[in-house]
């Protein structure tokens, strides 16, 4: 797009050129003003110091590692604002509840109701009043263990976790659920990364990255792959910069110009703050069309092989290739039928662009390869992930110092949860383990992911709903169908931090059960507790929290698991939960008990600073697939073309704001796009408006594209012309959520395809 059409722009509400570098006096500023509107407490003022250091707590807001962990502040705008919202002195207390029914409430925008503060009391909801009002924990637990212990059958219940669980609270969890006989573990991971957990293995062995920090210092090349880091992996801009600043090439592939992917100001640098400098980050920034990354890096192969042969060999590492992987032939050979015309209709960059980024991975020694959302969640994202990892062993940049694969992981122990347990399909060898340590027989069927939680629901046979922290209902698709069908629940009992809307969605009965966070101390019989996460690149360490918990009357997560399980199972119950409850220390021997070849030591490992790493044997070159090599697989292309050939069908891909935490909304800025004090936008190619008779700034509706009933549509928004590839359009998650339909999904994982939602644009009210 050129520039001479952005300044239409300039004249609607809240929508401005951003001409700044990420980073920088921008982020200082935005971080003075959410400590100032959530009263953040003095303690979380000087908690905001403790993230991430040696005797502090893990940061909550994401999954990157720390430096060693220890001594550097690495200032994050987005970490602060995710200890802030948490150390909040605003309170949602029995008062709030008293003075609003849950109709009321309902009514409240996500940001009103996180923003009434942390909640205070475990609560109950009345039906008479509508309202929820104060319950004892010792008749919430009672409750909560009468309505499972009346369930026909476990697998009515289901057991949902957000990723920022501690080890210690989710292992506690999988081994309640467990106990009591299901394997119902949906959880954020199935909405987010579960393309690579499912990918992965079968072409490496180990659904986890491959890389460490220390990878980034020696790598030559960082190829980056629909993330945006300087939003959601903040601390990685350090990382990049350097990388930049190294002369390291940064190739990007995303639709969306990101600013902190083009220039980044550090806020540690004193010059760069001083004279408003910054580092260019990408050396080339390629926009590809919304789910055309298939098709890219299928050319960037096709396009290496051909280099190879031309050279007479010594591009790719045919030595790695023979000793170390298999299915190279089969490979090459798709590759060798697909056409440059359907690759560049595929992925929207044209053969030259592709041939271009292939020449500079094909020059690099070492190089790696990091991804997000904007790669898994797609419906043939597992695939998608296993092409990323054929170009990556091509050149045999698995396994070595400087290359690899780097998923970034969303929340910050969302890999730590499935570590230890939590997982709708667990391994037999992990199941024999519980068996041999806890003398009981744990299902073996497999349990639901969140899509197959939502249809068990609808079909009205799950009853008992948990949620382990998160919002479920809110982050899955189609709100139409999985609001109405959390409401068939006969008891939803929530373990939270902050008031949600998927605590409004009441069925029978609902329970309200606060917990301590991240940031607050956490005083059991033993004393106060550390509990563990692991974080992108399988380090583990622990937590400690500083401040004093937002109330009394607040639980951690590991008691409130423990109480629901002795309700659950009665005093004859030969766990010990009240021990366990009282030290964490004897939760981690039991983890170290049921997965020794991963923790053993733990609780000495966890005393030493910055931890240890989890083993990932594909960083050593050892592949535990069947084959026992890696392997080259070819890209699925079953799961219909979205917009099932109806040209006038866009893509949408759903995006988080700057100011956002998933549905936690802190503010409505998304500085870096230039959008201020409101999210009701949606962004567009100036030629797809046109095409439409609309022209940037217009009101206009979104439609679901193929939805029977046509109830699915957002109405009243502003399009805004971006400089995106034609016939993709992006807007905020979760308000267009009501766009993503239920049945479309990754067909391998089932991670719902958030980022590919077929949709038509029209006039508002047309
Ligand atoms: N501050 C903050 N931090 C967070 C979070 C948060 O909400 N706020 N969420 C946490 C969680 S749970 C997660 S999973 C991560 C998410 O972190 P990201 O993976 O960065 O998440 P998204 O905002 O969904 O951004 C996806 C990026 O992919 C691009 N994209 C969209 N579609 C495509 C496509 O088809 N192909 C390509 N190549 N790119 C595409 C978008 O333009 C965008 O830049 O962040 C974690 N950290
Ligand atoms: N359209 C669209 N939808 C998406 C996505 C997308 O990109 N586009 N992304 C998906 C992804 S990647 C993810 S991970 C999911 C996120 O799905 P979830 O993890 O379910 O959602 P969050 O918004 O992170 O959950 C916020 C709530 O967590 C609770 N909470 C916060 N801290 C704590 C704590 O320490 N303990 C407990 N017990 N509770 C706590 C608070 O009550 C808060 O309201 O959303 C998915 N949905
Ligand atoms: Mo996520």
């Amino acid at each position: 797009m050129s520039k001479s059409k952005s300044p239409s722009n300039s004249k609607i509400r809240g929508v401005r050129r951003y001409e700044k570098p990420a980073g920088g006096w921008g982020s200082l500023k935005a971080v003075g003003k959410v400590l100032a509107d959530q009263q953040t407490v003095v303690e979380g003022g000087r908690g905001l110091l403790q993230a991430n250091q040696p005797e502090g707590f893990d940061c909550p807001g994401c999954a990157w590692p720390d430096p060693k962990h220890t001594s550097s502040f690495e200032f994050c705008e987005n970490g602060a604002k995710a200890v802030a919202w948490e150390a909040t002195s605003k309170r949602a207390t029995p008062d709030l509840f008293a003075a609003h029914t849950v109709a009321q409430l309902w009514t409240w925008s996500d940001h009103a109701l996180e923003d009434a503060g942390r909640l205070t009391h475990p609560m109950a909801y009345d039906r008479a009043s509508d309202r929820y009002a104060p319950i004892s924990w010792e008749d919430a637990f009672a409750r909560v263990g009468a309505a499972l212990r009346g369930l026909d059958d476990p697998n009515r219940a289901e057991f949902y976790a957000s990723g920022r669980a501690s080890n210690e609270a989710a292992f506690l969890y999988q081994l309640l659920g467990r106990k009591f006989g299901t394997n119902n573990f949906p959880d954020c991971s199935n909405m987010c990364h579960e393309p690579t957990s499912v990918g992965l293995p079968d072409s490496i062995g180990l659904g986890k990255g491959t890389v460490t920090l220390e990878d980034f210092d020696e790598a030559d090349l960082i190829l980056s792959f629909g993330h945006n880091p300087g939003t959601n992996h903040p601390r990685m801009m350090t990382t990049l910069r350097d990388a930049a600043r190294r002369g390291a090439p940064i190739l990007v592939f995303n639709p969306l110009k990101e600013r902190a992917l083009e220039r980044f100001a550090s806020p540690q640098d004193p010059v760069e703050m001083a004279t408003l400098g910054a580092t260019e980050i990408a050396s080339r920034y390629y926009q590809p069309t919304v789910g055309g990354d298939a098709a890219l890096v299928q050319g960037m192969m096709k396009a290496l092989i051909a280099l190879d042969a031309a050279a007479g060999g010594g591009v790719l590492d045919h030595g790695f290739i023979a000793e170390h992987t298999s299915g190279f032939e089969a490979l090459a050979g798709h590759l060798e039928g697909l056409t440059w015309d359907e690759l560049e209709r595929g992925s929207g960059l044209s053969r030259g662009e592709i041939e271009e980024a292939a020449a500079i991975y094909a020059a690099a020694e070492r190089t790696i390869l990091c991804y997000g959302m904007g790669l898994t969640q797609h419906r043939n994202a597992s695939s998608t992930v296993q092409q990323l990892v054929n170009l990556l062993l091509l050149k045999g940049n698995i396994g070595r110092p400087g290359a690899g694969i780097c998923p970034l992981r969303g929340h910050s122990n969302v890999q730590g949860d499935r570590t230890v347990g939590v997982w709708e399909k667990p391994s037999e060898a992990f199941l024999g383990a519980l068996e041999r340590v806890f003398a009981f027989q744990p299902p073996r069927a497999h349990g639901h992911t969140v899509v197959d939680a939502i249809a068990a629901l609808e079909r009205g046979e799950a009853k008992v709903f948990v949620g382990l922290g998160g919002n479920f209902a809110v982050a899955a698709p189609d709100p139409v169908r999985t609001f109405a069908a959390m409401q068939k629940l006969d008891l939803a009992v929530h373990i939270a931090t902050k008031l949600n809307r998927t605590h409004l969605q009441i069925g029978g009965e609902a329970l309200l059960l606060p917990c301590l966070g991240r940031t607050e101390f956490d005083e059991q019989a033993s004393g106060r507790q550390a509990v563990t996460v692991e974080d992108s690149m399988s380090m583990v360490h622990a937590s400690r929290g500083l401040n004093r918990p937002a109330s009394p009357e607040l639980k951690s997560e590991v008691a409130i698991v423990a109480g629901m399980a002795r309700a659950t199972f009665g005093p004859d119950d030969p766990v010990d939960w009240e021990g366990l409850c009282g030290d964490y220390d004897a939760v981690r021997d039991l983890i170290e008990a049921v997965l020794p070849e991963l923790f053993t030591d733990y609780n000495q490992k966890i005393r030493e600073p910055g931890g240890f790493r989890l083993p990932v044997p594909s960083s050593e070159r050892i592949w535990t697939t069947p084959s026992g090599k890696a392997n080259f697989l070819v890209a699925r292309t079953e799961g219909q073309d979205p917009r099932r050939g109806e040209a006038d069908v866009l893509l949408l891909t759903t995006l988080r704001s700057h100011d956002q935490y998933n549905t936690t909304i802190y503010g409505s800025d998304d500085r870096y796009r230039g959008v201020f004090g409101r999210r009701d936008v949606v962004f567009v190619h100036p030629d797809d408006l046109a095409a439409r008779g609309l022209s940037s700034g217009d009101p206009i509706d979104l439609a679901a594209a193929f939805d029977a009933d046509g109830s699915r549509v957002v109405r009243g928004f502003t399009a805004v012309a971006r400089d995106l590839p034609r016939g993709c359009v992006a807007a905020y998650y979760p308000e267009t959520n009501i766009l993503v339909a239920l049945d479309d999904h990754d067909q391998r994982s089932g991670t719902p395809a958030y980022k590919s939602a077929p949709v038509r644009l029209r006039p508002a009210g047309a």
